[in-house]
């Protein structure tokens, strides 16, 4: 029986694989090297499709380079502290360590199903100690070079959680993104680590990402944020203090109207008068507990209270009011800001909120056409007024009115003016800021790498001695979900004798983001096993960059900024020799599945799980309302996901494969749909059958040699296309689905071919089995096997194509006669100009038309057309 059986096959060859040791990682060649990486999972419990969609990516350019000669590295691993095991433990009382190894237990039987050929020698799992005792080995590095330290930080608490949430983690309404509690702000004391030291560098390198997708790197720049500016000085009036402003309008200072302070910024209580003390202390109560994201929403009014308090201009003299507001952030900038209502919208809404002047200074350069704007400085007078106002905010750079000495210049210039006159006086410079902030690393959780410092009364932050590494996570621990911290009620844990005076000190007891983990595991990749290092330089400067990355855009800013800069300080202590970990990147796009949702029901309740509806008439279960149909990411609560076990155990999973390769690119997002997987489905068997009859044919394989027949020579073209389009769209254009098509056009070719006993056809056949071996490998191997080839299809040399065979014999060239077309013919490729203009004027339909006329002009296009203008 020669059927196409892939649960037979599948398992077959994937033992083989093994037994044959395809996916280990070659140590000694002097092959070329290819680093080809998924973004490892979180080990959840169980795989699912956008899990099977990204490594099956990854999968299909690690086979390919592996048949173009390269030695390839593609390993696998976990990503496996976080937050679920813990609420696991306290949720079931199941230890996290037991929760997190049984999940990826479970996970790597399920990925090695699907016959990915990683090598799993090198597997790493962050939450074991052979791993995170480098992980807190690199947090040491960071604090001896400076890059880490504590401060007190008014951070976001999540009330449920117990816990301290980074920014990101905090929705745009303000919410967990775990546990969806309204986020508060509390002051604890943090760790850190000093990413603004790079900022510019992880800005500037940006440009040198050419295999990275345009929007990533824009989301990387806006999320660093650069700005240039300058800072002023308003000084208080009645005290010797003053108030420096971050403004990147220093061009609109003659139209400061006040003065704004965060409500945490230290000047508050000094400029606070009596009679404002009670409304500010309670604004200051109410702003406090609100997050960055909360205070800054753009469709949220700006509120702000005025302290009593006056500031003087110093351009001006004029005396201002301080306010404090609840849009102005204590941490960028300086935390204070000067208020221009004329030229920034947040200010102009402010400003007619609470009735403060709106003084236009800029204006567009058609307005101020006519009006003296004779610099003030010039004139020994006061420049005349120009009375401009506009009905909102003026944000466009224009002309300075109202200036003083600056009236009349540009914007442009103005601001580098004032500032210069600013820092000659002494009350300003220029001044360049980021919005990227400093790395929150401390979570007040259990199941993640604890900092390895210790507190001593009489040392201070003392380093955990490279010989004690790891400070290895206690099991005799409680999980409660309350009062934060486990470790911190481990008294057993916690006290120990300070390593550098030997007084009683406590161990820190925050453990690090799990970000940190996977900063730098595809570091660890390049070699996993070391005991006694990080990693051996040499071997990871080899391996590294990683020179395909793929997986998720929910990625694009952070795990990517993060490990961008882990790899920059790194190498700055001497360990790395490159600047970017991540030479190419592809972020594929989410996995939809048929969705059913009653549009008269709200909430959770309005999606219909698939499996409770019949596709041919789809129905609440409950109501018996028609639903509507429709797509949407897979998940669980809309109840739309396809398990990939059900589809493997249906098709097999090279069916599966083809199917997420063929029906979007990469980057796009896949529906799923079932007649398209029974497509690809049928496509395989097709190929089965290619390949069975052509073997029970019984044709001895021969060599190519003499002339070939014009149907030998149309089937090796397309061959040969074969091979040149799949290379390229894969290794240069990630397009899997073209190369997909292009598998599809050969196999018709060779189905339509004539002559089944030609060489010709044999190497038809043969290609169709080697290009198809990154795609669908296991189908792949058992036809090749069956061919009677070598050992395996993958440890085959990719085919290269033959440029003399791309070349067509006959084109066809089409025949206009004023301009308009009369007919096509065919004619040798080789052609030249008057050949084609004689097989032209030979043609039977030619001289039907141009019968009684006269020629004027012949236009000739090579490898196109002739076109005869005739009178
Ligand atoms: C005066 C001004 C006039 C401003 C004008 C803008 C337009 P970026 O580009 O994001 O750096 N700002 C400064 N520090 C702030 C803080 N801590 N919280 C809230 N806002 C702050 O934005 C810089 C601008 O944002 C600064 O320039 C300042 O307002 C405001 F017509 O100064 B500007
Ligand atoms: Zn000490």
């Amino acid at each position: 029986d020669s059927r196409y059986t892939p649960a037979t096959i599948e398992e077959k060859w994937q033992k083989t694989w093994v037994e044959l040791g395809l996916d280990k990682t070659p140590t000694d060649s002097n092959k070329p090297k290819f680093y080809a990486l998924s973004m490892f999972p979180y080990p959840s419990g169980s795989l699912h499709m956008g899990h099977v969609r990204n490594y099956t990516i990854t999968d299909v350019i690690a086979r390919l380079k592996r048949m173009q000669g390269y030695r390839v590295l593609h390993p696998m691993g976990w990503d496996a502290f976080g937050l679920p095991a813990e609420n696991a433990a306290i949720d079931r009382g199941v230890p996290p360590a037991k929760w997190t190894y049984q999940n990826i237990a479970q996970m790597r039987q399920q990925l090695q199903r699907l016959g990915l050929s990683i090598d799993w020698d090198s597997e790493v799992a962050t939450c074991s100690p052979d791993y995170y005792k480098w992980t807190q080995w690199i947090f040491l590095q960071f604090l001896q070079a400076g890059l880490a330290y504590q401060k007190e930080a008014a951070v976001n608490w999540d009330p449920i959680d117990q816990t301290v949430l980074a920014n990101e983690q905090v929705d745009s309404e303000g919410r967990s993104w775990r546990s969806g509690a309204i986020v508060e702000r509390k002051l604890l004391r943090q760790w850190f680590l000093k990413i603004t030291d790079y900022a510019e560098e992880l800005l500037n390198d940006l440009d040198k990402l050419t295999g990275w997708p345009e929007r990533v790197k824009l989301m990387q720049a806006n999320w660093i944020g650069k700005s240039s500016g300058a800072y002023l000085e308003f000084p208080i009036v009645g005290s010797s203090e003053k108030i420096a402003v971050y403004t990147t309008r220093p061009d609109t200072v003659y139209g400061v109207s006040y003065v704004v302070l965060a409500p945490e910024h230290p000047l508050t209580k000094q400029v606070t008068s009596k009679t404002q003390q009670a409304v500010v202390d309670s604004f200051i109560k109410e702003v406090t507990n609100q997050s960055e994201l909360e205070r800054t929403a753009e469709d949220k009014p700006k509120r702000g209270v005025a302290t009593g308090g006056k500031a003087i201009n110093p351009f001006t003299g004029e005396e201002v009011p301080i306010w404090i507001a609840d849009y102005v952030l204590y941490e960028y900038g300086t935390g204070a800001v000067m208020g221009v209502p004329a030229h920034d919208v947040r200010d102009f809404k402010f400003a007619q909120r609470y009735d403060l002047p709106i003084d236009f200074v800029i204006a567009a350069p058609d307005d101020v056409a006519g009006f003296d704007l004779t610099p003030a400085s010039q004139t020994q007078e006061v420049t005349q007024v120009v009375q401009i106002e506009y009905n909102e905010a003026y944000t466009e750079p224009g002309i300075l009115i109202n200036s003083g000495a600056f009236t009349g210049m540009s914007s442009t210039d103005a601001k580098q003016a004032i500032v210069k006159y600013a820092a000659e006086q002494g009350f300003g410079k220029e001044r360049i800021q980021y919005r990227l902030r400093d790395w929150l690393i401390s979570r007040q959780r259990y199941w993640g790498a604890p900092i390895p410092v210790i507190h001593c009364p009489n040392c201070g932050i003392v380093p955990v001695p490279d010989k004690d590494l790891p400070v290895t996570l206690p099991e005799e621990v409680e999980f409660t979900g309350r009062g934060g911290s486990p470790l911190a009620q481990l008294s057993s844990w916690v006290n120990v004798p300070c390593p550098s005076c030997g007084t009683p000190a406590k161990r820190e007891t925050d453990t690090m983001d799990t970000f940190i983990d996977s900063s730098w595991y595809f570091l660890r990749f390049t070699d996993a096993k070391n005991e006694e290092q990080v990693f051996e330089s040499a071997k990871t400067n080899d391996w590294m960059p990683v020179n395909q990355y793929v997986g998720g855009i929910e990625h694009a800013i952070l795990h990517l900024l993060y490990s961008r800069f882990f790899t920059k300080v790194l190498r700055d202590r001497g360990l790395l020799n490159f600047d970017e970990p991540f030479e190419r990147l592809l972020t594929q796009g989410m996995v939809q599945g048929l969705t059913y949702l009653n549009p008269n029901k709200g909430g959770k309740d309005k999606w219909i799980p698939s499996h409770l509806v019949d596709p041919n008439d789809p129905r609440d279960p409950q109501t018996g309302e028609p639903l509507q149909r429709l797509y949407a990411t897979m998940s669980k609560s809309k109840g739309n996901g396809v398990a990939p076990e059900e589809v493997i155990g249906k098709y097999g999973i090279d069916t599966a494969r083809m199917f997420i390769l063929f029906k979007a690119p990469p980057e796009k997002d896949l529906e799923w749909d079932e007649a398209d997987v029974e497509g690809q489905f049928r496509f395989l068997n097709r190929v089965w059958r290619l390949v069975t009859d052509y073997v029970a044919s019984g044709v001895k394989p021969q060599t190519i040699s003499g002339e070939l027949s014009k149907s030998e020579k149309d089937l090796r073209r397309a061959i040969h296309t074969a091979i040149k389009s799949v290379t390229e769209d894969v290794q240069d254009e990630y397009q899997f689905n073209t190369a997909v098509s292009e598998l599809m056009k050969l196999s018709n070719a060779l189905t339509d071919a004539s002559g089944k006993h030609s060489p010709v056809y044999a190497e038809g056949i043969q290609t169709l089995v080697l290009l198809l071996a990154p795609f669908a490998p296991h189908i792949a191997d058992e036809l090749w096997h069956l061919l009677g080839k070598g050992e395996s299809v993958h440890t085959q040399t990719w085919p290269a194509f033959d440029t003399a065979a791309l070349v067509a014999d006959e084109i066809t060239l089409v025949i206009q006669v004023n301009g308009k077309k009369r007919a096509d013919i065919q004619v040798p490729a080789q052609a030249d100009k008057a050949e084609l203009e004689k097989y032209a004027r030979e043609s039977e339909v030619v001289q039907r038309h141009l019968e009684g006329k006269e020629i004027k002009k012949v236009i000739v296009v090579p490898g196109k057309l002739v076109n005869f203008v005739v009178g």
